[in-house]
Order: structure tokens, then sequence, then C-alpha cells
């Protein structure tokens, strides 16, 4: 059935359930001479690239291939539209190497055909600690799909990892591989209900008008928590304290260090908004709340060709009630123009979804970790962890 992830240092399907294997490692590292020193064979039309992001002609070519040919919904009708400043922030967090932004070039052309990412991050599972590579962006263009690439592609950045004495990855995908982490459902709620319906990406519930719609999903102007504002450079070491503080219950999470929470939730226009909560009391920091902005294309629609979403991402309340939080972080995403916000059911946001008129959606998203076992599958209320 998978005659590659079967290959795999991987779950596999026929040990689900085997409590009796050990968490942890699924084999030990190789000494570093053993790793393979030259790339992994593509078919001879196409050859490896490093793609510096940096560089703007490449930040470009990666950009085009994305649009065009990333990840689409099950009935094709929008298309993730990651901006470049969005793809520079997310494969340029501390500690990055260049050599794992790895792009296919045909050889005759030079034109970028596939890509694929990975990031360093450490992750704790359960009491443990690990270095591992967020893998990302996997991208085969249209028309080279089902020859084989990703395998190879998925080899070589595997490659490029262990040089780095790293063993161990964590991946999300719309796909069932051996063998999910966890299962997680996508929620949205509407913020620009006309548009969303005009488009295809909702439906006017029945017995709704469109009046009632648009009246369903008002929100105030105005947030209504005294002492929300943005999150600014000073609050680094606060936000830090607070966020790992709160993704200790979790069982699967980042542990992220002052380094990690100024790169990945300090605001940074169009790509990441972070808010909180500073008593006006005490100035203590009690609340926090991130979306980053993630546009999708709208495929064949005459009146409109983007859809504005933002992605709810690390959230603690300490102090402000989930619910008031929250709404307040919708407020400001209306504000700043999104026609959506989405979240997932991961930590604590089953406390909040239905309450402020999320509803499920038709997408299902599923985590994996690579050469690590985790000997029960995780309910997404478990899951502290939130990938781009
Ligand atoms: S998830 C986003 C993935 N991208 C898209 O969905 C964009 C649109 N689709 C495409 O570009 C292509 O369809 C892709 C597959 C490139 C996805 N993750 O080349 P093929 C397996 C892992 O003939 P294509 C993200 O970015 C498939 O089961 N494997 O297929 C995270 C089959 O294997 P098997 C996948 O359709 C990526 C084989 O590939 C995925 O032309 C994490 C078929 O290859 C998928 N999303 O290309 C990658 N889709 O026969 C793993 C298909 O065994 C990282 N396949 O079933 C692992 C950790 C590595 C680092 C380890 C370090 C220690
Ligand atoms: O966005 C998604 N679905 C939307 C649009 C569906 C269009 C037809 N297929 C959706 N809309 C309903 C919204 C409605 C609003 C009012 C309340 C009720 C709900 O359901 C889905 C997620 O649900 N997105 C996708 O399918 C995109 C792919 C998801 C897998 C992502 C893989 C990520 C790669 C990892 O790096």
């Amino acid at each position: 059935r998978h005659k590659f992830w079967e290959t795999q240092p991987v779950g596999q399907f026929k040990d689900l359930g085997d409590a009796s294997l050990p968490e942890g490692p699924i084999e030990p590292p190789t000494p570093l001479s053993e790793v393979k020193q030259e790339p992994y064979n593509l078919p001879s039309p196409y050859e490896w690239t490093t793609c510096d992001l940096d560089s703007e002609d490449m930040c470009n070519e990666v950009y085009v291939l994305l649009t065009n040919n990333y990840v689409e919904d099950d009935e094709n009708m929008f298309r993730f539209n990651y901006s470049k400043e969005f793809l520079r922030w997310a494969l340029h967090p501390p500690g990055y190497y260049k050599s794992w932004h790895i792009g296919v070039r045909v050889k005759t052309s030079k034109k970028l055909v596939a890509f694929i990412t990975g990031v360093p991050a450490r992750i704790r599972s359960r009491d443990t600690v690990v270095v591992m590579a967020e893998i990302n962006f996997l991208c085969v263009h249209k028309k080279l799909r089902s020859k084989r690439l990703a395998p190879v592609m998925i080899k070589e950045v595997t490659r490029r990892v262990h040089l780095e004495n790293i063993w161990q990855a964590a991946y999300t995908a719309g796909v069932v591989l051996p063998t999910p982490v966890s299962t997680c459902q996508y929620w949205h709620r509407s913020l620009n209900p006309k548009k969303l319906i005009d488009v295809g990406f909702s439906r006017l519930g029945a017995r709704m008008t469109m009046s009632r719609t648009i009246k369903l999903y008002k929100l105030p102007d105005q947030t209504i928590t005294p002492g929300f504002r943005k999150m600014e450079p000073r609050d680094v070491p606060a936000v830090t304290r607070l966020l790992r503080s709160y993704l200790k219950q979790f069982v699967v999470a980042p542990d992220f260090d002052e380094n990690d929470v100024e790169h990945w939730l300090l605001p940074k226009e169009d790509v990441v908004d972070s808010y909180l909560v500073e008593s006006p009391e005490t100035h203590e920091i009690t609340d926090f709340c991130s979306f980053y902005t993630l546009p999708s294309s709208i495929l064949g629609n005459q009146n409109y060709s983007t859809l504005k979403a933002a992605y709810s991402y690390y959230n603690v309340s300490t102090k402000t009630p989930w619910i008031q939080l929250m709404n307040d972080a919708l407020i400001v995403a209306k504000r700043k123009d999104f026609n959506v916000f989405n979240a997932l059911d991961v930590m604590h946001n089953e406390t909040f979804l239905k309450e402020l008129k999320f509803g499920p959606g038709d997408g299902k998203l599923h985590y994996y970790l690579y050469n690590y076992r985790i000997n029960h599958v995780l309910r997404p209320s478990e899951l502290g962890l939130v990938l781009l």
C-alpha cells in the first residue's frame, strides 16, 4: 500500500495499539561518517538546487512554484498562497540551515519544478526535548506528479538533516500516511460571510437569508478586554515565560526560548500578529493570542482572486476567559480585513470554537513524527504544536 513509507522509520499501521514497543526513537543515530555524502540520484532530466530565500529571484521562483502547485482543498476551489515575506520568515528561524531549503530544477531550462524544506526546532514529547526538523512546503509541479519524485526529495532532506546530526522530524499533511500522532479538524469563523458565500467557501445555512447571516457574524469595532494590546519587543521575556508555562501541559509541544518567541511571535506585518493582555493594575502579562496570515487563491471566480485568511497560532489564557480573549482576536482580524479566521481543535481551542460561531470545515490535518514512536494516538487537545 505505501511502498515508500513502509521502508521508513515511522509508526506503521500494523503496530498501532502495540503499547509494548518503547516510546522514543525508532532507530538509533548512525555515525556521521556513515551518512551518505552525495545527494540522492534524481531522474536524469532533473538536478538539485539549494534555494537562498534572501535572493529576490530565488524567493520569487519558490513563490511562483507554490502559488501554482501547492495545497488545494478537496474540490480544487482554493489553493494556499503563502507570501514571499511569509516564506522568508517561515524558513529563517534561529539556527536555520540553508542546505535544508531544497529545490529541483529541469537541467535544460533551469525551471524550478519541486521544493521541500526543513527548519530546526526543539520539540518536547512528554518529558523529553528532542531537536527535530520541521518539514514543510513539499511540492511537485502539477505536470510532474506521480513520478515518485516525492520519495527522493524526502530521502534527500532526511540526508541533509542527518548531516547536522539531527535524527527526528515533525510534519503535518492533509493526507493519511503511516501513521498519525493525531488527527485534527479545521474550524472556520466567517468574518466576511457575503464574500465567503459568493466564492463558495461557505453556504447560506438552511432558513437563513444573507442579511440574517451578516448579522449573525457581526463583531464590535473595538476589542473589549482592558489592557489588550499588540505585542512589542519588550514583551519577549514575559511572553516566553507565559507560553512556556502554558505549553507544559501538552504531550507534544515546542520548547520555545526567547529567541524563538522573538522570531515566531513578534508581530510582522502581513505575516504574524500577536496581542496580549497587560493587567492595567499590575502590568503583568496574563493572556496572549496570535494568528498568522495565509491567503488562498480563489480558483476560477469572476469577482474575487484571493481569500484573506487568519490562522490561529499560539494562544494562552490565565485571566481573561478564553471566549473573551479569542473574541478580541476575531475583532482585530476583522478590523485588519481578514475574510475568515481558521483554527484547529488543538490545545484549548475546543473551549471557544462553538461559542464564537466557528463551524467545522471539510479539511483535516494529520500530525506526524519521523523516527519517534508515540504509543497512543493523541487527542487534538493533547497537542501543543502548530506548524505553518
Ligand atoms: S504537506 C504538503 C504537501 N504538499 C502538497 O500537498 C502540495 C500539492 N501536492 C504535491 O505537490 C504532490 O502531490 C506531493 C506528492 C509533492 C505532495 N507527505 O512523487 P509521488 C507519498 C509525505 O509519486 P506526488 C508537507 O509539506 C505518497 O504516500 N508523503 O507523489 C509535509 C507516496 O508514498 P507511498 C507524501 O503526488 C511533507 C509517495 O509520496 C505526501 O507526485 C512531509 C508518492 O510520491 C505528503 N504530503 O507528490 C514529508 N503526499 O507509496 C515527509 C504523498 O509510500 C517528511 N506522499 O504511499 C518526513 C521527515 C523527513 C526528515 C527526517 C529527518 C530526520
Ligand atoms: O478551507 C477548507 N475548507 C473550506 C472550503 C471548502 C471548499 C470546498 N471544498 C470549508 N468551508 C466551510 C466553512 C464554513 C463557514 C461557516 C461555518 C461552517 C463552515 O470547509 C479546508 C479546511 O477545512 N482546507 C483545506 O482543505 C486545505 C487543505 C488542508 C490540508 C492542509 C495540509 C497542510 C500542509 C502541511 O504543511
